[in-house]
Order: structure tokens, then sequence, then C-alpha cells
């Protein structure tokens, strides 16, 4: 007799356009970080297998997911998820300095190209900058070598809205927001072209060249904004 396969999809996640395609979704946007969530299932149900790896694993989930825990929806209970994490023996400067200062020397050629390409909106709307996968291709580069350019370009100040557009495609873009200020909500943004997020970090996807899809962004920044 042939059993059947049975499998269940649990989609976990803390952003607000989660398409909940999971045959259970636990999806709550009000949590700091996805790995938040996989703590309290742990937490919840299988909390004597807790070890050092695991904690050092859910560290380094709520470290990036937060923005090194610089994002609005960083909480007090994330902070004290990460006091139990810490008491596993996860070091926070390890970490820290395996993940933000383990860049290869390439990588600075793909920021230097990022910095090269910035444009600022004369009103202070929007800076931006894009990444093409011939830059990747050329440096030798994995796509994720990008992380960390749009937190670069959120820094500028006095500007509200800071996108970096990433190629994905011969024809399709992925485009990162980020927002500084609390009135200007990037995730509004991002939804009217199909993507989701948070209020001051959203994403969305697009077909389309470069000139379009940099176009199609200001004139959303524009109508938003008035
Ligand atoms: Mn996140």
């Amino acid at each position: 007799m042939l059993k059947e396969k049975t499998s269940v999809l649990i989609n976990i996640d803390h952003h607000l356009g989660n398409s909940m395609y999971g045959n259970i979704n636990l999806v709550n946007p009000s949590k700091s970080a996805t790995a938040e969530m996989i703590y309290e299932l742990i937490e919840k149900y299988f909390k004597d297998s807790f070890n050092y790896n695991i904690a050092a694993g859910l560290y380094t989930g709520i470290l990036t997911d937060t923005g090194r825990f610089q994002y609005e929806n960083t909480s007090n209970n994330v902070h004290k998820v990460i006091g139990y994490l810490l008491e596993f023996g996860v070091q926070p400067s390890a970490v820290y300095s395996c993940i933000y200062e383990n860049e290869p020397f390439e990588r600075f050629g793909l920021i230097k190209l990022a910095l090269r390409r910035i444009r600022i909106l004369k009103t202070g709307d929007l800076i931006y900058s894009y990444v093409l996968q011939k830059d990747f291709k050329k440096l030798g580069l994995p796509f994720s070598a990008n992380d960390g350019i749009i937190e670069l370009l959120r820094t500028a100040s006095g500007v509200k809205i800071a996108a970096l557009i990433k190629q994905v495609g011969d024809n399709n873009f992925k485009v990162s927001l980020r927002s500084s200020d609390r009135q200007c909500s990037v995730a509004d943004i991002a939804v009217k072209f199909g993507g989701g997020g948070h209020r001051l970090a959203a994403a969305y996807s697009q077909e389309g060249n470069l000139k379009n899809i940099i176009r199609d962004l200001i004139s959303a920044i524009k109508s938003g904004s008035k």
C-alpha cells in the first residue's frame, strides 16, 4: 500500500506584505525579527533543546533583521530575547565582526559604483542609486553583496527616502526603499508596485528597463507626497 506523502508548509514572517502562502501562516508585523518569532516557537515547544548553536543562529537573525537594532519595531521584548541568547555564550563582538567586518575587497568596488551613481532629487524627497548584474559579474560578487548599500544611502541628511535599484534579471529589478521620515511610509510606495514591507523599510520588484524603473519610482514618490 502506498503511503500518501503529506507535507505542511509553515510560513513564519514579520513582514507586513506577506502573501500568506503557507498552510499555516505565522505572520506578525509587530515582531522585530523573524528570528524572534522562531525563538518564541522554540521557547514554547522545545525549550530544553536550546544550545549555543541555536542561540548564535537566532542572535545573528535578530541582529541582521533589525538592521543592528536600528529599525523602529526593535522592541523591549527582542532585547529580552537577546539577553536570554547571550546566556548561552553568544559573543556580540564576535558575531558582529563575522558579519560586518568580513568584506571581500571586491565589495568596495561595488560600493564605489553605487556611490558614483547616486542621484538626489532637489526636493530632498529621494536619494537613489543602482547596481547592475554586470557589476556583480565583473567583480565576482554574489547578489547579497549589495547588502548595506541602502543603509549607506539612508544616512544622507535631509533626505526622506533612500532607494537602491538592483538588477535581478535582464529586464527585472528589485527596489529596496528606506524612509527617514516617520510621516512617509515606504510600504505604501512598495504596495503600489505589488511589494511590501514596513513603514520605514520596504521593497518591490518591477519589470522594465532601468530608466522606466527610476521614472516610475520618482512619480510614485511625487504623487505620494501631494
Ligand atoms: Mn525583516
